[in-house]
């Protein structure tokens, strides 16, 4: 019987093992329609090209595709246009902006009430949609992948649909194809068809660049990592006590003077304008829309430590490098205070292509009442005037509606009636409670970085929740999507973010792009398993979390 059971396990380890076929199903996160043939696989020959519509961002994802895929095959995969006479192929990334509309249920996807922008720059909208085999439409994001023995076509009606369903492709290739240099491997793609598109329109991560600064180089490869999950919007906390990360014109020292500092008393930093433009257009190639935040009216001592007509009593404050929140703000009662909210609101905004900004307004203890509701109103309609829609923290709730504006819910307890209301009222909701979506708190008791404040958060806890149901009186139709915030007081580099991002950033991933018939946490868990290798491959550090069967 020992034997036996050892055979088992045995067994089950090969089936896991990195050289183990993939599944048609193997995605994370999973796919809203998977049609497994299995007389259907497809061999990726040495020859083979990827034909694309004459699109230059269609060629572009093209592009991106052949760049992830050469440096381990070390195929050539030669991009040609559609129209080329060039024969293509067999790899097909068509968009179908003239493909018809099969009547049919509509898509899941949660839409606004209020008609701002739901997705990012990517995301405004093809009138067109590819039809569905079932019906619907493939909106903006969503995506047809069909493997035959003959070849693979990926067929979407917008660039960040094809985008979307070549990061899938790139799951079903063997775990070797994340090797930064060519591997002998038979490039197998399971047979079978994906339909595809998201729950949510609105899928992010937050990085606090303020707490610890990270450079341009750490940024970008965060982006990478949103992108592999379909994850579309990086939030940049760009503002906070101990350091102020992003340059303006108007206001030179708040970089130069508020950017020099960050918790533990290291060098900080700060991005000028052409970093964060590097930043953004990184980000918009790979569909992911970047929303700025400036945190008001509290978090700001880097911001007073600059400029101390800016604070109460005009008294200037010392650089704050600790790690205590709630004590700083911004004089609400003195007119300068707005001319600085416009001049930072209006370069970030102008800086910006996303339609999103993003004013913080959490934990300003000490602007209290009318005073602190009386300021969001005043920013919110700069925000406006900016010509950005408006998010903040959920403390946002009690300021009067700003027609579109978003609450960020960070709260670890669903009864919040102040956010129910301002939702009845209009607004709609990102979902991040702390007690799940927050990535800096620890996995277990041991881990060696992060909080616990709202509890240990493993990859369990980080998965198995409904950003649909999760606040009471917020229907479905009010959240916009999910958003997974990393607080960096405590993590430092680069690995220690990736070491709290893996796994829990693909299961909340999975929360706002699946269709909830596909949540399964048995599932979810041996699909994930199967990740640890290629991030083990693409040099990607990960908590090897207990709860996932990795192989
Ligand atoms: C609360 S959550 C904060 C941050 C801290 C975080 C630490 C929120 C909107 N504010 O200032 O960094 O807790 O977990």
């Amino acid at each position: 019987a020992a034997d036996l059971a050892r055979t088992a396990a045995q067994r089950a380890s090969d089936l896991l093992a990195p050289s183990a076929p993939v599944r048609l199903g193997d995605v994370v996160p999973a796919p809203e329609q998977v049609t497994p043939d299995p007389t259907a696989d497809y061999l990726l020959p040495e020859d083979a090209g990827i034909r694309v519509s004459l699109d230059p961002a269609a060629r572009d994802v093209a592009e991106q595709l052949a760049g992830w895929l050469r440096p381990a095959t070390g195929y050539p995969l030669p991009v040609a246009d559609a129209a080329d006479a060039t024969p293509g192929g067999p790899l097909t990334l068509t968009l179908a902006d003239s493909a018809t509309h099969p009547a049919g249920a509509p898509s899941a996807t949660a839409t606004a009430a209020g008609g701002a922008p739901l997705a990012g720059p990517a995301g405004s909208g093809s009138e067109a949609g590819a039809g569905l085999p079932g019906g619907g439409d493939l909106g903006d994001e969503g995506y047809l992948l069909e493997v035959s023995r003959d070849g693979i076509r990926i067929t979407a009606a917008a660039p960040a649909g094809l985008f979307h369903g070549a990061q899938t492709l790139r799951q079903l290739l063997p775990v070797a194809v994340e090797h930064p240099t060519p591997v002998t491997e038979r490039w197998v793609v399971p047979g079978g068809t994906i339909v595809d598109r998201p729950r949510f329109a609105y899928r992010g991560a937050m990085l606090d660049v303020a707490r610890h600064f990270f450079g341009v180089e750490d940024v970008l490869r965060v982006v990478d990592h949103l992108a592999r999950y379909k994850l579309n919007h990086l939030h940049l906390h760009l503002t906070d006590d101990q350091g102020w990360r992003i340059a303006v014109d108007s206001w030179p020292r708040l970089a130069e003077v508020g950017g020099a500092t960050q918790v533990g008393g290291g060098p900080g930093g700060w991005y000028t304008k052409d970093d964060y433009r590097r930043i953004v257009s990184y980000a918009a190639r790979r569909h992911v829309t970047v929303v700025p935040e400036i945190d008001l009216p509290g978090h700001t001592n880097a911001a007073l430590v600059a400029y101390p007509e800016l604070a109460p009593g005009k008294i200037p404050p010392p650089p704050y490098t600790g790690t205590e929140v709630g004590f700083s703000y911004v004089d609400p009662a003195d007119e300068r205070t707005y001319d600085f909210v416009a001049d930072v609101v209006g370069e970030v905004a102008a800086l910006t292509p996303g339609p999103w900004l993003h004013l913080g307004g959490d934990e300003a203890f000490k602007v209290k009442g009318v005073a602190y509701t009386g300021f969001v109103e005043r920013a919110q309609r700069i925000v406006a005037d900016a010509g950005k829609t408006v998010i903040g923290w959920h403390q946002l709730a009690p300021a009067e509606h700003l027609h579109g504006r978003v609450l960020q819910w960070w709260g670890t307890n669903g009864e919040d009636p102040e956010t129910a209301e301002a939702v009845r009222r209009g607004a709609r909701v990102i979902l991040s409670p702390g007690n799940r979506a927050y990535l800096d708190m620890k996995y277990a008791p041991d881990t060696p970085i992060g909080h616990d404040w709202a509890g240990l958060i493993d990859v369990r806890r980080a998965y198995d929740w409904d950003p649909g149901s999760h606040i009471d009186g917020v229907p479905v139709e009010a959240v916009l999507g999910v958003e997974a915030p990393l607080w960096t007081e405590s993590v430092t580099t680069l690995a220690e973010v990736e070491f709290m991002l893996f796994p829990r950033l693909p299961a909340v991933a999975e929360l706002g792009w699946s269709p909830r018939s596909t949540h399964d946490w048995a599932a979810f868990r041996e699909r994930l398993a199967g990740h640890g290798p290629r991030w083990t491959a693409a040099g990607i550090t990960f908590h090897p979390a207990p709860d996932v069967p990795w192989p």
